[in-house]
């Protein structure tokens, strides 16, 4: 036993690759981790400020150093300044991931690219409904026009209206609550207050300018404007992603897909997709299904060509295709130490730059794409929409004609792998329940279900790979909650077995009867970490079909094993809509009372959402669970 590695990772897969790495001194993120250690108490509590070159300022949280910055910033304002910086850095990912296929869809509807084409049209329609378009009488790239406008508008407009997407997709309740706290803070702060997006891109500007020195100093009004960022994100940028991505790509439906570093083949060329945008990765796909190039790989000795995902690209090609996944964010460096994997190709976040480094110990080529990620080390291939099927025949063949380099004795392929139900789309979802949420509610109404948790988010290091997800998600089901969610912790549960109709027997009696009448299993992976919105539009669909707020719905969030800014910038977003959200481990938020209370307290009485901090997966599934219990009963009047 190698209970070393079992501490780094649940994952037997991950354990076997760990004791690779180890005797061959290939560096991994939890060497570089400890490294680290002990890591800066200032930084860990959210106290240290590098806002202006006065600095950097630090705050000793035990009252014995300094209690203000240079210009005389509190710790509650340094604190609330760096979280929304957080948020900040979160929203603009997923919101310029956003605007790449909205700017897509323009250009198809134009006329301008003809590599691309649009292939669910019912939900082009759909969404131009919700955006109150005028549907009839108007051809598909007309409608993909005015809708690819809508979005892009709302990442542009200067007036203060609501973004287009807020308003066409979140529920009324949530609207009315928002546009009244605007009001009631206002006053009560004697300060003009807001908390509807009014521009996705503009809200992540105003963090920047308020947080400059000598700006805002306010935490409140600091956390609301992190708050508006991050609505924007999640009822913005992250909608718009997911809402083109499915009329682009098509919208998920059920299908089987196997995970774990397993799906690699020794016999076939494996190239890995990895990062977040689905927009070079949907091209990989289709254009390594060419007879040509199969018969090129076949020329160099291989049996065919494997691609594979890894992260949200992963997800995304997951969701869409039958195709694997290798594994979730603590996976990427373990994939290379396999020796097995010809290209290794990424786009944008959570992709460890110490991949260019790793990979040259292998035969491993590391291919950036994007013009917004430079990998020192790396080979890098500009990706360019107009030249997608190029540029795509280009990295395959690059990946086919470096399987000869592939060094025999150091391919170690761990077996491990499972199947996965994958593809739940809001659309599937309601389509499994028959078109209507009611088999839902009527199954928390008749007590089967308490209630819904949705778990999102990453890997991190400081936590042991999976354990926190697996455990919970098990020990959730296990109480009769239906676990939906996205990202690293669906990876985590494919991985696991958990996302097979089989997994009910883990479940609750309750849960188990509706997981046999609904045919599906007690776990729905939603996607990637922009289908973070569906979630939320399933989350609004209920809450409209029974009048109620989303913060009346037996619903909870957890991101058990976070470490991105996109991770805060959901969390945010999920209470600003009113659902709890357990978080570990701890944000960099401790070292302000004031902050702590407002995310906790505060936020719990405007808002109906809050954030908790919990360590142990059985105390997180308790608290979890005592709140959808009293939000179920009072949903019921009981
Ligand atoms: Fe220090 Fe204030 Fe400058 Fe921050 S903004 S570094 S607290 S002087
Ligand atoms: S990839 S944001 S580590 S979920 Fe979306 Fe995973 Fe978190 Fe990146």
């Amino acid at each position: 036993m190698d209970v070393f590695n079992e501490t780094r990772s649940f994952d037997p897969a991950a354990q076997k690759m760990l004791k690779i790495a180890d005797k061959n001194n290939y560096e991994t993120v939890w060497d570089r981790l400890e490294k680290q250690q002990p890591q800066c108490g200032f930084g860990l509590l959210g106290v240290c400020c590098r806002n202006c070159v006065m600095g950097p300022c630090r705050i000793d949280p035990f009252g014995e150093g300094p209690e203000k910055g240079a210009c005389g910033a509190t710790a509650d304002t340094i604190v609330a300044r760096n979280l929304c910086r957080f948020i900040a850095a979160g929203a603009a990912a997923h919101s310029d991931h956003g605007r790449r296929p909205a700017i897509l869809l323009k250009e198809i509807a134009e006329g301008k690219n003809k590599n691309y084409f649009i292939k669910d049209e019912i939900k082009l329609k759909n969404a131009a409904k919700r955006l109150g378009i005028e549907v009839e009488g108007k051809s598909i790239n007309e409608l993909a026009k005015e809708v690819a406008e809508i979005a892009l508008n709302d990442y542009g407009k200067q007036d203060s209206n609501p973004i287009k997407f807020f308003q066409g997709y979140a529920p009324k309740k949530l609207k009315e609550k928002l546009s009244n706290l605007e009001n009631v803070l206002s006053e009560k702060l004697n300060k003009r207050i807001g908390i509807i997006p009014r521009n996705i891109d503009r809200e992540i500007v105003d963090i920047m300018h308020r947080t400059h020195i000598g700006v805002d100093n306010g935490p409140l009004s600091l956390v609301m404007q992190g708050i508006r960022a991050a609505l924007g994100d999640g009822w913005g940028g992250s909608l718009v992603a997911t809402e083109v991505q499915d009329i682009l790509f098509g919208t998920p439906k059920v299908h089987s897909v196997q995970a774990n570093l397993g799906v690699l083949k020794e016999n076939k060329i494996n190239i890995v997709i990895h990062g977040h945008e689905p927009v070079l990765s949907e091209k990989i796909v289709e254009v390594s299904q060419r007879p040509e190039l199969i018969e090129y790989a076949k020329s160099k000795g291989a049996e065919g060509i494997n691609i594979v995902g890894m992260c949200c690209t992963g997800n995304e090609i997951l969701m869409r295709h039958n195709v694997a996944i290798a594994g979730n964010e603590l996976h990427q460096e373990l994939a290379i130490i396999t020796g097995a994997v010809e290209a290794m190709i990424v786009d944008v976040q959570c992709i460890f730059p110490a991949l260019a480094n790793l990979s040259n110990c292998f035969h491993t080529k590391f291919i950036a794409t994007s013009d917004q990620a430079a990998f020192p080390g790396s080979i890098h291939i500009q990706f360019e929409e107009e030249k997608a099927d190029e540029v795509a025949e280009n990295i395959i063949k690059l990946a086919i004609d470096n399987f000869p380099n592939r060094d025999k004795n150091k391919v170690n392929i761990p077996e491990e792998k499972k199947e996965a139900l994958v593809g739940f789309s809001t659309e599937q979802i309601v389509e499994a329940l028959g078109g209507t949420p009611e088999p839902i509610v009527n199954a928390i109404k008749d007590g089967k279900i308490k209630g819904i948790a949705g778990i999102v988010g990453c890997n991190n290091p400081k936590v042991t790979q999976d354990y926190f997800h697996i455990n919970l998600t098990k020990e959730l089901i296990k109480r009769d909650i239906l676990v939906i969610g996205t990202g690293c912790w669906a990876i985590a549960c494919a991985k696991a077995g958990l996302l097979t109709l089989d997994a009910k027997e883990l479940a609750g009696g309750g849960l188990r009867s509706v997981c046999e009448t609904l045919k599906i299993p007690p776990i729905l992976h939603m996607g990637s970490c922009v289908d973070c919105s569906r979630m939320l539009v399933l989350a609004g669909a209920v809450a409209d079909y029974l009048g109620v707020d989303i913060s009346d719905l037996p619903l909870f969030g957890s991101a058990p094993e976070w470490m991105t800014e996109k991770a805060v910038s959901i969390g945010t977003y999920f209470v600003a809509s009113g659902i709890p959200v357990h978080l570990w481990p701890i944000p960099p938020i401790m070292g302000s009372q004031e902050v702590v209370k407002i995310l906790t307290e505060t936020a719990k009485d405007v808002l109906g959402g809050y954030f908790v901090v919990e360590q142990d997966y059985k105390k997180a599934a308790d608290i979890m669970e005592k709140e959808i219990i009293e939000k179920r009963k009072k949903l019921l009047g009981e």
